[in-house]
């Protein structure tokens, strides 16, 4: 009988313990970024290598990132600073529209210059990271995720309605000719 608590005791200590370590690292919520790998998720932060720390020189890193099947990967970046160069020779991040290199390529990037929201045409997209030996900056943080392909579509042609078309300039005259005139040159005494 005594041993039988015994043990009792003992898994219940186990699994406390379990249960404690478990949460600790479930508790983490801060993310830590590798170098490439495999993202599958409905949704998720992606970033260089230690973001926020500086990237390192001399690497190449692939990461695959999958949503639902049926959904689209939508890429928006929330940082984006690699070393710019005009024709991005040094450090450059290349997204293609697919699980693989051999694929459509959506863009290079590099520089501070934040690209726009990507989106691709399947359930997958890949992000190629490559830099040379020398100046290294913050690099890239970008939040992806599952999406229907006909809310995107829906999304970007509301966005073309609601830009105002360049042709219509709004004048000073039509502002002056609709503002009150009336009652001039009679004074109120
Ligand atoms: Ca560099």
């Amino acid at each position: 009988m005594m041993r039988a608590v015994c043990i009792w005791g003992l898994l219940l200590l186990l699994s406390l313990s379990l249960g404690w370590t478990k949460a600790q690292g479930t508790n983490n919520t801060r993310p830590v970024f590798y170098c490439g790998g495999d993202l599958v998720a409905d949704s998720g932060f992606i970033g260089s290598e230690g973001f926020p720390s500086f990237y390192k020189p001399n690497t190449k890193c692939t990461w695959r990132i999958t949503v639902p099947e049926g959904n689209v990967v939508t890429l928006s970046f929330r940082i984006f600073d690699l070393e710019a160069d005009s024709q991005c020779r040094y450090d450059y991040l290349d997204i293609y529209n697919g699980y693989s290199n051999l694929v459509q390529k959506l863009g290079r990037f590099c520089g501070t210059f934040r690209p726009g929201t990507q989106i691709s045409t399947t359930n997958t997209m890949t992000l190629e990271m490559v830099t040379d030996g020398e100046t290294q900056t913050r690099g890239f943080l970008a939040y992806f995720s599952g999406t229907k392909p006909y809310t995107n579509a829906v999304m970007l042609s509301l966005s073309d309605e609601l830009t105002p078309p360049s042709y219509f300039p709004m004048s000073k005259g039509i502002a002056q000719t609709s503002s009150p005139s009336n009652g001039s040159g009679l004074p109120q005494t």
